[in-house]
């Protein structure tokens, strides 16, 4: 094992209930727009990823034609990402207990780490530098930088192009079944740490699942890995 590839959103920082979910809220009350999504039902909508593709999903659901979601999608979303950045920037999202201690010990095991994310660039890389300032993430795959968002494995086959390693190569860490598919699907064996959103999901197949980082550090990474190449 010679890379470690996180996901973002749910993995390193809580920041779907308090973060993400506040600000398409705000976006939409800018915006003039009825909906509000409380937490249960964002619960819900997590099933899509992306937020552009969550709210086409959503907005078509409640009877928005097609042209006019076309219309009014990219402008919430880019209003959003601004709302995020501010709530990253208040100091509103955190990291996930004990993620920034992992990261520093994998660091110090000579491990190199990566991002593989199915958010946007214009938020992902402030957090990253305010939440995670001098950890050496390369390369930093956005949602921005690949065609298809996950369950898809393009976020996480163009991280193994950059690091220059094939699949055996890496480790993927993950808390959703979205993130596991796309992270097997790439070759890649996979730890789970799930949260509160997606503690019932179907997680089964990963090479290991935990409810937080307390459970985790660079031994039982490395077990978990070789107990998956040899199958
Ligand atoms: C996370 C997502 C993201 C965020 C919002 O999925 O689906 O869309 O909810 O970010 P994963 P954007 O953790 O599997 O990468 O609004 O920037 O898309
Ligand atoms: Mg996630």
């Amino acid at each position: 094992m010679d890379a470690v590839i996180f996901d973002v959103d749910g993995t390193l920082v809580d920041s779907e209930r308090d973060g993400h979910r506040v600000a398409f809220n705000l976006a939409f009350e800018e915006l003039g727009l009825p909906y509000r999504w409380d937490i249960d039902l964002y619960g819900a909508l997590l099933e899509v990823t992306g937020g552009q593709r969550r709210l086409h999903a959503y907005l078509e659901g409640e009877g928005v034609p097609a042209g006019e979601r076309d219309e009014l999608v990219p402008k919430l979303h880019a209003r959003k990402t601004e709302l995020f950045r501010e709530l990253v920037a208040d100091g509103k999202v955190d990291p996930r207990p004990g993620a920034v201690e992992l990261l520093e010990d994998l660091t110090g095991a000579g491990l190199r780490l990566a991002v593989a994310t199915t958010g946007s660039r214009g938020w992902v890389e402030p957090l990253l530098e305010r939440l995670f300032a001098g950890v050496p993430f390369d390369p930093v795959i956005t949602g921005d930088d690949v065609p298809a968002r996950k369950p898809d494995p393009s976020a996480y086959v163009m991280a193994l192009g950059r690091l220059g390693l094939p699949p055996a190569g890496a480790l993927a860490v993950e808390d959703s079944d979205n993130g596991l598919v796309a992270a097997h699907a790439a070759g890649l064996a996979c730890v789970v740490v799930f949260n509160d959103y997606t503690a019932d999901q179907e997680l089964s197949q990963a090479e290991l699942v935990v409810a937080g980082f307390d459970e985790l550090d660079v031994a039982t990474l490395r077990r978990a890995h070789e107990q998956a190449q040899r199958g």
